[in-house]
């Protein structure tokens, strides 16, 4: 598939792959120009919702196989790697696992990480040719004394445990590549596709979470660079006892700012998931000199209580929630209203 500015397509698509009929919730309302759900604000739930699932941009299919792990009982790990393994599989996003975007030397490189409910933590960083390394990371939690495996010595990890060597680079992003070698500009791009990173939270019916993040990080980066997505409190993060936050978008400023780990600091401090979505958004884009209208980060939260957070730089940057037996993408509101 093409690579395309998301701009340009969110208002056929967010309607077209909105989820779930229902969109009444008091945390919603219309965007006036598309008719999209638009979050505003969390509720604030007396009784927790469980189980939840939330995750970054339009990944309706991805939250669904997570919720089905919980809904069956299944373990709210299990949950955001099944559910995120959907999107590594699908070719189509190139932003994630199979068919991402290659760095500039054409080489197709992962970052992923996974978070349990007693505060685990397993990384993997730049891996080439194995396709699910959100699994790959649960393995380096799991069956080694570390939390973190790059490159070679992570691939060489992956074969041990019986993962199968893949290409991939698909044909459409070798070509997305070979144009992009032309003019061989790096400039990350403001919003792209509607499936993109992919960060997910998740509660279980007891209040345990989980998350996890997986991606193909920034497309022509330098080889050996890597984003904030497989780096603990960057691109995600989860206490147990207080919830969780993933982010996506432009790795470095969510590194420089320790993003997802703020967000969970300012929930133990008292702030509702939206409130510490809104002020991590702001570290970023308040510092002096900042030059955020050439980017774009956007932060997912939960709370133990079940209540979500979503909040972004500029427009168009979606999620999906499961909650109470519904699945949708809404838009997320965001910092940038001058057009
Ligand atoms: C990175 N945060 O590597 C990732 C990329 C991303 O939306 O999320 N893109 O910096």
């Amino acid at each position: 598939m093409k690579r395309r500015k998301f701009i340009q397509s969110a208002a056929l698509t967010g309607l077209g792959l909105t989820v779930g009929t229902a969109l009444a919730s008091c945390a919603d309302e219309k965007n006036t120009e598309t008719g999209v759900a638009t979050a505003k604000a969390t509720t604030t739930n007396t009784k927790p919702v469980r189980p939840l699932v939330i995750a970054t941009w339009n990944t309706p299919l991805a939250v669904e196989t997570a919720a089905k792990v919980l809904e069956k009982g299944g373990s709210v790990v299990d949950a955001v790697e099944e559910g995120c393994k959907i999107e590594e599989a699908n070719e189509k996003g190139q932003s994630v696992g199979k068919g991402g975007l290659p760095d500039r030397d054409g080489n197709v490189t992962l970052d992923a990480c996974i978070m349990d409910t007693h505060g685990n933590y397993g990384a993997v960083l730049g891996v080439q040719n194995i396709m699910h390394v959100i699994s790959l990371a649960r393995k380096v939690m799991e069956d080694t004394p570390h939390v973190m495996l790059i490159g070679k010595g992570a691939e060489k990890f992956a074969y041990e445990k019986g993962f199968k060597k893949e290409n991939l680079l698909t044909e459409a992003s070798k070509k997305a590549w070979e144009e992009w070698k032309i003019k061989s500009e790096y400039k990350p791009i403001i919003n792209i596709e509607n499936h993109d990173t992919i960060g997910m939270l998740a509660i279980d019916k007891n209040g345990d979470i989980s998350g996890a993040c997986t991606t193909s990080g920034l497309a022509y980066k330098m080889a050996g660079r890597v984003g904030d997505s497989p780096i603990i409190g960057g691109g995600l993060f989860v206490d147990n006892e207080i919830g969780g936050a993933s982010a996506t978008g432009l790795g470095e400023e969510v590194l420089k700012t320790v993003g997802s780990f703020l967000i969970v600091e300012l929930m133990r401090q008292g702030k509702s998931p939206q409130e510490a979505c809104e002020e991590a958004i702001r570290r970023i884009v308040e510092k002096p000199n900042s030059n955020f209208k050439n980017f774009q980060v956007g932060y997912i939260a939960v709370n133990k209580q079940g209540e979500t957070g979503a909040y972004s730089i500029h427009e168009w940057f979606s999620y999906n929630l499961y909650k109470e037996g519904e699945n949708k993408n809404i838009q997320s509101d965001f910092y940038n209203k001058t057009k």
